[in-house]
């Protein structure tokens, strides 16, 4: 997309000119609503569009948001600046700073709103330097202190003569198009959210909603979900600034068709769209921070009842001090929200809190940690810089102590290879373990190691006959641990001063040895196999008790002796004459019968049978008919092609 796309909010008090301003420069009355024309005042949002051009000569369309500037809706207001790029903020010339050009202001910097141009109004009839420096005074501390102004008139009279003409406009777009021109658009990090602004019904289409997209696309066709209700739907078509669009980028104002779902009751304004995979909460830890300039001064005290607006959402909720008794103005702390509803929440969203009376907007702040239930001193670390990831990782990991990488900050405003670049980071300053699929805080990853270090060496100090402790004792014994967990443990065990053969963990340096209390035993076996190594008794003969049983594990533990079926067992020695004298006389006598090869070898059917078939499995020996012949390729080579010729 050549063009780039902002979204603008208009801000300030009540009559200074907002609605007049956007219709001046768009063209469109945002004032849509009956009762807001028979008012004459805003009530709800406005929309329009404009179309600017930077100062490099490249195209820009902006999205412009009018929000009522009256103090009863200001819930309406903060719905509307959310997810903006830039505010529009008016002050009449005639009135200069009122009481909502102070809260509105207060309220863009609460959601994080660093850009604004400021347009001062109605400088036909009042005295703008004046009014230009008491503003450039209140904004001295903000964010926007050096915010471009621009003086505008929509009643300039300037011949004298009859006639309106605009002034300042031409001025008011110029200064729009250069600080849009500075602004990267909104990131894709792969989570979209739509904040619902507006929900209505078109004739034939169905159900539509709107608002700003935010963190991620959206395409025709997906499957989204209505949050917190957890309603799906799919979009049958989507609009992004006015235009029928495949695909919806994040920072553009976007319409969603979604005719499954019914206004009211399974979608409103104040639902997040966003795609599968999220959950909302209830409550959530939060940095919670006050303006210096609050209208007034009572501190706000632990447990009040307050107004959470996050998004386009606002509802009741507590306010839970966590460091502190009360929060006078000026001064930030840290919080539990507990929110009478649940919400989609992502660490680093922005909020703004209101009073319970909805007469004045109290604080405002950011989301630390959603779920809540954190200690206070890991929210303070990661409130100290919440929009840096490797620190939001590791206060993550701190947290969860261990996860899988795919559960890593999933909520959150960071993209996956962001993370993922994080725990690489992490992991390089020895500040994170990450193996495979799995994270882990570094204290915590060492306890578990630990745990499992101990198990294996007290099954060493136990059992020393025992190659090693067997790993489904380690999975029985750390069972709160997902699989995955395991996996990755035993991967960093044998990193360093652990192997693994099989389903056996044992110390680098272990090697099993004969407990004294066995050594009869084992020697009795050994002598027993002895007698006709290639006809031995069977395992139960040479293992008729519990101490010849231990003894036998460990000779075929240490593969001094092989297993052919389980009562079946012979000497490894043995094991590879027998090859070798079966090689010997196929190769010699051409394929041969059972009877024959347990003859040449002097053995019994009872061993010879199952071990020619091992050596089948094993591709040693090929069947032919009932008569074997030498299967390996190197063997075989050596068969002459008439002994071949023969078997067929
Ligand atoms: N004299 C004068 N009046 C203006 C100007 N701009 C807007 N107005 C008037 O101020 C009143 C409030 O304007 P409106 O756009 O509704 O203000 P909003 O509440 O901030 O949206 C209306 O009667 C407008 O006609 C201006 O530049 N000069
Ligand atoms: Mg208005």
């Amino acid at each position: 997309m050549s063009k780039k796309h902002f979204v603008i909010a208009t801000a300030g008090h009540v009559d200074h000119g907002k609605s007049s301003l956007v219709k001046a420069l768009t063209g469109t009355d945002p004032d849509r609503l009956p009762e807001e024309k028979a008012r004459q005042i805003t009530i709800d949002l406005g929309f329009a569009e404009l179309n600017l051009r930077g100062p490099d000569g490249k195209e820009i369309h902006a999205a412009i948001v009018d929000v009522p500037g009256h103090e009863d809706f200001v819930r309406n207001m903060i719905a509307g600046v959310g997810s903006i790029d830039l505010a529009l903020f008016v002050v009449a010339a005639d009135d200069g700073w009122m009481p909502q050009t102070e809260e509105h202001l207060q309220i863009l910097e609460y959601l994080g709103v660093t850009r604004a141009v400021i347009a001062l109004t109605k400088i036909d009839i009042a005295n703008a330097d004046k009014a230009q420096s008491e503003i450039r005074e209140k904004v001295r501390a903000t964010a926007f202190a050096n915010a471009p102004l621009v003086r505008t008139s929509l009643r300039f009279n300037l011949t004298g003569l009859t006639g309106q003409v605009d002034q300042g406009l031409f001025e008011l777009k110029s200064a729009l198009a250069s600080e849009l021109s500075q602004l990267k658009p909104q990131r894709d990090i792969g989570k979209p959210r739509l904040f619902v602004d507006r929900v209505f019904t078109l004739r034939g289409i169905g159900t539509v909603v709107t608002g700003t997209l935010t963190g991620g696309t959206l395409r025709v066709g997906d499957s989204i979900v209505v949050q917190p209700r957890g309603n799906n739907a799919r979009i049958r078509s989507l609009q992004s600034h006015g235009r029928d669009v495949d695909l919806a980028l994040p920072g553009t104002r976007t319409a969603i068709n979604l005719p499954d779902l019914k206004i009211g009751r399974d979608i409103a304004r104040g639902d997040v769209i966003t795609t599968a995979g999220f959950e909302p909460v209830r409550c959530a830890d939060v940095l919670v921070e006050r303006s210096p300039q609050v209208p007034s001064v009572t501190p706000i005290k632990s447990r009040s009842s307050i107004y959470f607006h996050h998004g386009t959402k606002r509802q009741r909720a507590k306010l839970v001090l966590l460091d502190s008794q009360s929060l006078p103005a000026g001064a930030r702390g840290l919080a539990r929200v507990e929110l009478s509803e649940p919400a989609l929440v992502f660490p680093g969203d922005r909020f703004v809190i209101r009073n319970g009376a909805e007469r004045q907007t109290l604080a405002g702040g950011e989301i630390l940690a959603p779920g809540g239930g954190w200690p206070v001193s890991l929210l303070r670390e990661r409130s100290t810089a919440t929009r840096d990831v490797d620190l939001f990782a590791k206060t993550e990991l701190r947290h969860l102590q261990v996860c899988v990488v795919s559960e890593l900050l999933l909520h959150s405003q960071f993209s996956a290879v962001e993370i993922a670049d994080a725990l690489c980071r992490l992991q390089e300053r020895g500040e994170a373990v990450h193996i495979g699929e799995v994270a882990a805080d570094v204290a915590a990853w060492r306890g578990l190691r630990d745990r499992a270090s101990a198990l294996i060496d007290t099954a060493h100090r136990q059992h020393p006959e025992r190659p090693g402790l067997e790993l489904r004792e380690i999975r029985a014994v750390l069972n709160e641990q997902p699989a995955d967990v395991i996996d990755a443990l035993i991967v960093d065990l044998c990193r360093d001063g652990f192997v693994r053969d099989g389903s056996i963990i044992a110390r680098s340096h272990h090697r099993a040895v004969l407990p004294p209390r066995l050594s009869a035993a084992a020697l009795s076996i050994r002598e027993r196999m002895a007698v006709k190594p290639f006809d031995p008794p069977s395992r139960q003969q040479l293992a008729p008790d519990a101490t010849a049983q231990e003894a036998m594990r460990f000779l075929l533990q240490q593969n001094e002796v092989v297993e052919i079926t389980h009562d079946v067992v012979v000497s490894t020695t043995a094991l590879a004459q027998m090859r070798e004298a079966i090689a010997n006389f196929i190769s010699k006598h051409g394929p041969a019968t059972v009877s024959q090869l347990r003859e040449a070898l002097g053995s019994s059917r009872r061993v010879m049978v199952p071990l020619l078939e091992q050596l089948d499995r094993e591709g040693f020996t090929r069947r032919l008919g009932d008569k074997r012949a030498l299967a390996s390729k190197s063997v075989s080579d050596k068969l002459s092609d008439a002994s071949t010729a023969r078997a067929d």
